[in-house]
């Protein structure tokens, strides 16, 4: 891998931060939501209740460790971090009248800690952080002035760190909130704060709250390159390789149609148009979306420059009904192939090499890979050491294949970030058992531990990988 080739990690502030309420924050939809585990799912509430443990509220607290986390990184060999901004520290409820400075200056600290660190801040804008204000005044992302409000938000952002950040991605996996068969409360709560099964005509309103979501994205990179032409502005999505079941052509038109649902959006944002075959989907679904002329020239103007690719689990689909269980939390049959996490989800490196020759091939664009990593449960020692072979050899073996699409595939990949390079809250569970990091982080599910941080094997072993390469 090139020396220009990122070496690092990706975190979520409402995942990480904690200090829901201090320095002006307003309330966000991930602060509203509780701690679920693998078979209990997260409850979302509509205000704060007592005697309710929400993990985004402490979570760990990096808002006030980001200094000492950061030195961690450094001396793991980071060169990049990708860190997401909370929409509700800058404007606390979405539509105030000014900016709450507090907010832009926390991340400033954050972003010049990195740099004096000599790691890359990458910048999300949308992290799953919407203001709950925005829900409750204007019903979420359906309604436009949402995307008027966002937009002035990402104004804000790149006027505010115009010299200061280079990468920049609009949003975090808007594509899961429009994957119209497997539709449920989590996906569609995440990206809008709304839940698919209280919502009237659910169908219809997500398919315009991802509409509206997907021309907020390109409109904010036109702005983008208007105020700063060398930003590079990009944006992630959560991406799921899908296998034919058999060799049924039935089989392969259902896994390519699956796949098609998490990828209409990098269409949208490459091609310079709203793809057609979509807008057909939607009608089939009683929505007509008509994209005005203004609509068209932002979809034109505002392509991305590269594509963030959160990677973590392949999938398997049949166009017939079988027998298997479905146990891929990303839906789809099991792999008798593969294994799966303790969460279920399938362990496939070589699904990431696929992925990444598909992507390269379809849209010839510059790639990251902006989540990768495995969850599991660790156990600290007496002596404070954390043995992980799991996490090395999951990270091994993926790191090996993006090595071998790089050098043989020749797909353009300029960089890996971990998912949770430290531990933090689990979006899908809330969980703080389920681990990611190489660095562990005294913390239970209820909130309780010394909030300590620890070196995990993993630690000294990637340590190694980013100073002497992949073996
Ligand atoms: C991605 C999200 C992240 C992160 C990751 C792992 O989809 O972008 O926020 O949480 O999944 O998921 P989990 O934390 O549920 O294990």
């Amino acid at each position: 891998m090139s020396d220009k080739f990122f070496f690092g990690g990706s975190i979520a502030s409402h995942q990480c931060e904690g200090a829901y309420d201090e320095d002006g924050k307003g309330l966000g939809i991930m602060d509203l939501v509780t701690v679920g585990s693998v078979s209990e799912p997260r409850q979302f509430h509509d205000s704060l209740q007592d005697g309710i443990y929400y993990p985004s509220h402490t979570a760990i607290d990096f808002y006030h460790t980001y200094k000492e986390d950061i030195a961690l990184f450094k001396e793991a060999g980071f060169t990049a971090l990708r860190i997401s901004v909370d929409w509700s520290r800058i404007f606390p409820n979405g539509d105030d009248a000014l900016p709450n400075q507090a907010g832009i200056e926390h991340y400033r600290d954050v972003i010049r800690e990195l740099r004096r660190n000599d790691i890359e801040p990458i910048v999300t804008l949308f992290h799953f952080e919407l203001p709950f204000n925005i829900v409750k005044t204007y019903g979420s992302w359906q309604n436009p002035k949402t995307v008027e409000l966002y937009l002035r938000y990402a104004k804000t952002m790149f006027e505010a760190y115009r010299d200061e950040v280079t990468y920049w991605a609009t949003f975090n996996e808007m594509n899961h909130l429009d994957s119209d068969m497997e539709l449920n409360d989590f996906f569609t709560y995440m990206n809008t704060g709304l839940c698919y099964s209280k919502v009237e005509n659910a169908s219809q309103v997500m398919v315009r709250c991802s509409y509206n979501m997907t021309l907020a994205s390109v409109k904010a990179v036109k702005l983008a390159h208007e105020i700063n032409p060398n930003f590079k502005v990009g944006c992630v999505f959560g991406l799921t390789p899908v296998y034919a079941y058999s060799a049924n052509p039935e089989d392969s038109i259902k896994a390519f149609q699956t796949m098609d649902r998490d990828w209409y959006q990098i269409d949208a944002m490459t091609k310079g148009a709203f793809p057609e075959y979509k807008l057909e989907a939607y009608r089939r679904r009683g929505v007509d979306i008509t994209i005005s002329e203004e609509d068209a020239a932002a979809f034109h103007e505002g392509k991305i420059d590269f594509i963030g690719v959160n990677y973590y689990a392949s999938a398997v689909e049949t166009a017939l009904p079988q027998d298997d269980i479905k146990n891929n939390f990303f839906g789809g049959l099991n792999n008798p192939y593969l294994k799966t996490s303790d969460w279920g989800w399938t362990i496939d490196p070589i699904g990431l090499r696929y992925l990444l020759m598909m992507l390269d091939r379809r849209y010839n664009l510059p790639m990251i890979i902006t989540e990768n990593g495995l969850g599991a449960y660790d156990s600290l020692e007496e002596d404070g050491s954390i043995h992980d072979p799991y996490r090395i050899s999951y990270l091994d073996s993926h790191l090996k294949q993006i090595q071998t699409a790089i050098k043989e595939d020749k797909v353009n990949c300029f960089g890996y970030l971990m998912w949770g390079p430290i531990d933090l809250v689990s979006a899908t569970t809330g969980e703080m058992k389920k681990r990611y990091g190489f660095i562990y982080v005294d913390r239970n599910d209820d909130g309780s531990g010394s909030n300590r941080r620890y070196r995990k094997d993993s630690f000294f072993w990637i340590q190694d990988i980013i100073k002497n390469g992949i073996r």
